[in-house]
């Protein structure tokens, strides 16, 4: 990274922000050493991980709680995940549209990224622009990630607060919701309680939330709100905060600091790994060969990927015991 791109970041240039945070997103060597140089000013911004399904209410949420920072005279930044339609293969319109709200407003930065059907990377992209605008200073954080299955596991280690946005769809128990969710949520927002059944929906979500019992000793509140009107708002808004010193009055800031930072030297690690692997020529020339016999009956797959890993395993195996 050149030093004239480095002042400018850190004078609030916000174009450059945004130029960083495109070359972040393609990843790569260059990535590489934007969030290297910038690591050192990483880890003053409190984030706040909004999950759920989509067309639950995240985006209008997140865009009602950043009105309300706003006041405080806090900065704020969102990176957000959009649900790539199936039709253009971009971000859905209306969605940015609904986040122009605080267009304008030098205060507030606003990131989408669209989903391209690589679900796990998607996560540690958005948890890397995250950390581009921690290091550009902002105070708040929102991460709007779409939570499906084992993937919004992930976000629980990027963001300080995790809030689930439930909707009390008709027909839906809080029963049948993915457990997942239900897992990570340390807030839960029943978005949408316009609706009738809201309610109802909020005291099954309550009792079975009882139910459940929390690592660190907190219990997850369930908050009832309006994103479109701002009904509630407040209250989720009070909710974070509670969070936010509990998580500070029992040392947790540290503990998932280091969470945060072991998951992710892991799944870096790991990526690297893989890229090591199969940029190697030995393993591409091995794999033809072993593929060969697997294809004619001789070996099985696995003991195929047993000769693929074998030279690598000895290694390993060496450079423990060089360790000892
Ligand atoms: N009736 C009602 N509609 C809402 C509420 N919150 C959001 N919506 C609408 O639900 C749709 C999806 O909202 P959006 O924020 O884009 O959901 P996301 O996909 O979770 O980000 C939009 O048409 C919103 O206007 C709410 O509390 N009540
Ligand atoms: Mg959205």
């Amino acid at each position: 990274m050149n030093k004239k791109t480095i002042e400018k970041f850190f004078a609030g240039d916000t174009l450059t922000a945004s130029r960083l945070m495109s070359v972040v997103e393609k990843g790569g060597a260059d990535a590489e050493d934007v969030l290297n140089t910038l690591f050192p000013k990483m880890g003053r911004a409190y984030r706040i991980g909004v999950t759920g399904l989509t067309g639950a209410g995240k985006s209008t949420l997140v865009n009602q709680l950043t009105r309300l920072y706003r006041t405080r005279d806090l900065t704020v930044g969102v990176v957000a995940e959009d649900p790539t339609s199936p039709f253009s293969g971009g971000a859905i319109l209306g969605d940015r549209v609904r986040m122009l709200d605080s267009h304008g407003d030098a205060g507030v930065f606003i990131r989408s990224i669209a989903s391209r059907g690589n679900e796990t990377g998607l996560s540690q992209k958005a948890s890397e622009l995250a950390d581009i605008l921690d290091a550009f200073g902002r105070d708040v954080i929102f991460l709007e990630t779409i939570g499906v299955g084992q993937l919004e596991y992930k976000i629980r280690y990027s963001a300080q607060t995790t809030v689930v946005v439930l909707t009390p769809d008709a027909g839906d128990d809080v029963q049948s919701l993915k457990s997942g969710l239900m897992e990570i949520g340390e807030i839960f927002a029943v978005n949408k309680a316009d609706r009738p059944v809201a309610d109802r929906f909020a005291d099954d979500l309550r009792s079975m939330l009882d139910l459940r019992s929390t690592g660190d000793g907190w219990e997850p509140p369930v908050v009832c709100t309006v994103a479109t009107t701002g009904e509630g708002i407040d209250d989720l808004a009070k909710a974070i905060d509670q969070h936010q010193s509990y998580l500070d009055t029992n040392g947790l800031l540290e503990k998932k600091r280091i969470d945060a930072l072991t998951n992710r030297v892991t799944i870096i690690a790991e990526e690297k790994l893989r890229e090591i692997f199969w940029e190697n020529g030995y393993i591409k020339e091995r794999l033809k060969s072993t593929l060969d016999d697997v294809l004619s009956g001789t070996i099985s797959p696995y003991q195929a990927a047993d000769k693929l890993v074998t030279p690598f395993k000895h290694d390993m195996d060496n450079a423990e015991g060089d360790a000892r």
